[in-house]
């Protein structure tokens, strides 16, 4: 697809076996401005200060058992600086150094961790250019589940998943599969050109979403909550305080996926999704939703239009050195040049208008 995409994935001979990922563990995300990142995600989003630095922030959701699920850094410009995913044995984190080195990636190795709270990981530019991190050890804290003294409304629970903007997808959907990724769900046309493709290791919807466009970048991370009650709750406590202007898409109900969503924006532009309960994916045959790009209701349930920012804008990556990675342009057609939401180009219901349409019928 790409001169840059470093060698074939499919076919080729691998003498290294990939590491095995249990979730997407943590992002480090680099804002401008520490102090206003923590309002919104301390004061605003209700996220738990493991600790605090005087150029970081390690929090963590409500249920989260490791040191931290995000870090805030201070830095010049507003970027990720890391994707970082918990894989089960230490010897895993010699397996991703091993794999990506077979790759040709670059690789750093740190054996007391990047960040505080996680102990030897190994971070890489992967082939399609995001920093990635696989660690095993880590520092336990408070799961605070049951310590319903400190739960607000709107109560964060976990670290649920990054959603990655590429060029890439094909050789992207590949490379992901070869690192143990399954596909769940994704979004294609009937040429089979894909624009969009979600990814699981937990057994959920995704760990990993690949949303084609001009990229690397960093789309999204998402957060669920336990029930839907508590990103209505959000979206009240930021009307009151006069901060609606955070929301970007939502609330709603997603078409992939099937989760309750809503898509906010942090002081530097970062992507934030509040996400709750999409489905069981564990089983070995778990069947894969292919949705069409016509269809008005894939990316929301209710078909409601996507704003044209979510499909445009979204966090530039940095590489290890914490140089921003060049961004290059997708060749494939663009999902928002097909169609925007209920724009009037892709069906409702698919040959309604010849033959009628009755409530209660089956699509
Ligand atoms: O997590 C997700 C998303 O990637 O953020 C977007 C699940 C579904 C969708 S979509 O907009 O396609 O419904
Ligand atoms: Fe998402």
């Amino acid at each position: 697809m790409t001169a840059s995409f470093p060698e074939p994935v499919e076919g080729q001979a691998r003498s290294s076996l990939p590491p095995d990922i249990l979730r997407c563990g943590y992002v480090e995300l680099v804002v401008s401005d520490l102090a206003a990142a923590r309002e919104f995600y301390v004061d605003l989003l209700g996220l738990v200060i493991t600790k605090e630095t005087p150029d970081a922030l390690y929090l963590r959701t409500l249920e989260e058992f490791i040191h931290h699920n995000l870090v805030l850094r201070q830095g010049p410009v507003p970027a990720a600086a890391a994707i970082a995913f918990r894989v089960r044995r230490p010897e895993d984190v010699d397996a991703a150094e091993a794999y990506y080195r077979e790759l040709a990636c670059p690789t750093r190795r740190s054996p007391d961790g990047f960040v505080d709270g996680i102990g030897d990981a190994v971070r890489v530019l992967d082939p399609l250019g995001f920093p990635y991190e696989f660690f095993h050890e880590v520092e336990h804290v408070e799961r605070l589940t049951r310590r319903y003294d400190l739960h607000r409304t709107g109560a964060l629970a976990r670290l649920d998943h990054v959603n990655q903007v590429t060029p890439d997808l094909g050789p992207g959907i590949a490379y992901l599969e070869g690192i143990g990724f399954r596909v769940t769900e994704d979004i294609r046309d009937d040429q089979g050109v894909a624009y969009a493709a979600w990814l699981r290791r937990k057994p959920t919807v995704h760990d990993v979403a690949l949303t084609g466009g001009d990229g690397p970048r960093l789309h999204h991370l998402a957060f669920a909550a336990p029930e839907q009650h508590h990103v209505l709750a959000i979206c009240d406590r930021l009307g009151a305080l006069r901060r609606s202007d955070c929301i970007e898409r939502g609330p709603g109900r997603h078409g992939v996926s099937n989760a309750f969503y809503l898509y906010l924006r942090d002081p530097d532009g970062h992507r934030v999704e509040l996400y709750t309960q999409d489905y069981y994916t564990g089983d070995p045959d778990n069947p894969v939703v292919t949705w069409d790009v016509h269809d008005n209701q894939r990316r929301d349930w209710w078909g409601n239009p996507v704003v044209p920012s979510w499909y445009a804008e979204a966090s530039v990556v940095l590489d290890l050195d914490g140089n921003p990675v060049p961004v290059r342009q997708r060749s494939d057609p663009a999902e928002e040049a097909v169609t925007v939401g209920a724009d009037g180009f892709s069906y409702t219901r698919q040959g309604e208008a010849e033959r009628g349409f009755k409530v209660g019928e089956q699509l």
